[in-house]
């Protein structure tokens, strides 16, 4: 079973993460996890602070000449941004943040006690951990991305093709992620407009995974379940408000014949469906079919725009003074969710195939793939 804590503050001295349970003998390329947190960083939309941080890992522990061992592997992220002694108390809630319930509940008066933490700069350790997870999946032949579908009210126009490779050639070298080049040209005017109007912006992205096996996760007990793990994992990121699996809220519009993935067999090719509506899941369990996760993202809530708000110390409204914000970050939210969704599934192929060495894993996964197919 694998498990990670993160730990840092957005303008303290580092993000720290430590990940347990990775199997021993995986070559570790710091280089990869760099990939990931520079391509976190990227994105239309962004603001000043994303200018001043390059991060990049350090790797503390767990992994000795280049390969994991089997121990805990601590990762730290240095801030640039360390400022968080020099900076001014914060005594103005901001609607939409953390800041006001977070100071209720902790009891602090300056609010930048919670905002440090709240913020999504946390996001880095959890790509850096996701990045080790997709080293692992990797060796499965699991492959994912993420992609903008859209932006404020601008739609993209659904992705027809899957194949992961494909759809990440269209969208890598995007400024928003998007394979839809004539919409994503007006979600960036977009958010050139609500930049000039003070404003922020909320998206939905897209993750797809291929090459899963059937049968990850289980329909026996509801903490076993996948699709809920991910669901909860994509939801505890920043800013998200919904989550959805293939059809997702379209389900309660149909009707079972129109939606269900039908089941069809032939001669070497075993059991497959035509259709993937159900997203990839069926009792909880991976289906073998592609994974497709919808993940919905709420407009920033640091806006130079004033919005209602009263100060904690004098009890006045006050209206919100200019701070630097992104205007909109959707595109490295899709990036976080990936490594969200990398470390779920890689927990669930360690809990399937036996989590101590790669080559044991490898074993136990050549067998039960010859188990599915004789079936
Ligand atoms: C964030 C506010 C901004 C973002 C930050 C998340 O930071 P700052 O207050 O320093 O300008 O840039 O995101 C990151 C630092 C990051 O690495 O993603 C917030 O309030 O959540």
């Amino acid at each position: 079973m694998l498990r990670y804590l993160t730990a840092g503050e957005s303008h303290g001295k580092c993000l720290v993460a430590i990940l347990e349970g990775m199997p021993a003998n995986l070559s570790i390329d710091p280089g990869r996890i760099n990939h990931e947190l520079k391509r976190r960083q990227q994105g239309y939309g962004r603001g000043g602070r994303m200018m001043i941080e390059q991060d990049a890992v350090q790797i503390l522990s767990g992994v000795r000449r280049g390969k994991t061992i089997g121990s805990p592997i601590a990762l730290e992220i240095a801030n640039r941004d360390f400022s968080i002694d020099q900076l001014p108390a914060v005594t103005r809630p901001r609607p939409g943040h953390a800041d006001l319930t977070g100071a209720l509940k902790y009891d602090q008066h300056d609010v930048r006690s919670i905002l440090e933490r709240a913020s999504a700069r946390e996001t880095a350790a959890r790509v850096a951990v996701g990045a080790v997870a997709r080293i692992l999946l990797e060796q499965f032949e699991i492959d994912l991305v993420s992609h903008v579908v859209r932006v404020g009210g601008i739609d993209a126009a659904p992705v027809q093709d899957l194949d992961v490779a494909r759809l990440r050639k269209k969208v890598e070298g995007s400024v928003l992620r998007c394979a839809d080049s004539a919409a994503e040209k007006k979600m960036v005017k977009l958010i050139d407009a609500a930049k000039a109007a003070g404003d922020t912006l909320g998206g939905t992205l897209e993750v797809v995974v291929q090459g899963v096996p059937p049968g990850l996760g289980s329909h026996v007990h509801y903490d076993r379940k996948l699709d809920a793990r991910l669901a909860g994992s994509l939801m505890s990121i920043q800013a998200i408000k919904a989550v959805e699996m293939g059809e997702g809220v379209r389900v309660s519009q149909v009707r079972g014949s129109e939606l269900h993935d039908q089941i069809f067999y032939e001669k070497g090719k075993g059991f497959y469906r035509k259709t993937g509506r159900a997203g990839g899941f069926e009792g909880g369990m991976t289906t073998g079919g592609p994974i497709v996760l919808r993940v919905h993202m709420k407009p920033l809530s640091t806006l130079r725009r004033p919005l209602k708000s009263v100060d904690i110390k004098t009890k006045q409204p006050f209206v919100a003074t200019v701070e630097r914000s992104d205007v909109s970050a959707v595109p490295a939210a899709g990036v976080i969710a990936e490594a969200v969704t990398a470390f779920e599934i890689a927990n669930a192929l360690t809990e399937k195939f036996g989590g101590d060495s790669v080559g044991e894993m490898t074993r136990n996964w050549k067998q039960y793939l010859q188990q599915v197919k004789k079936f």
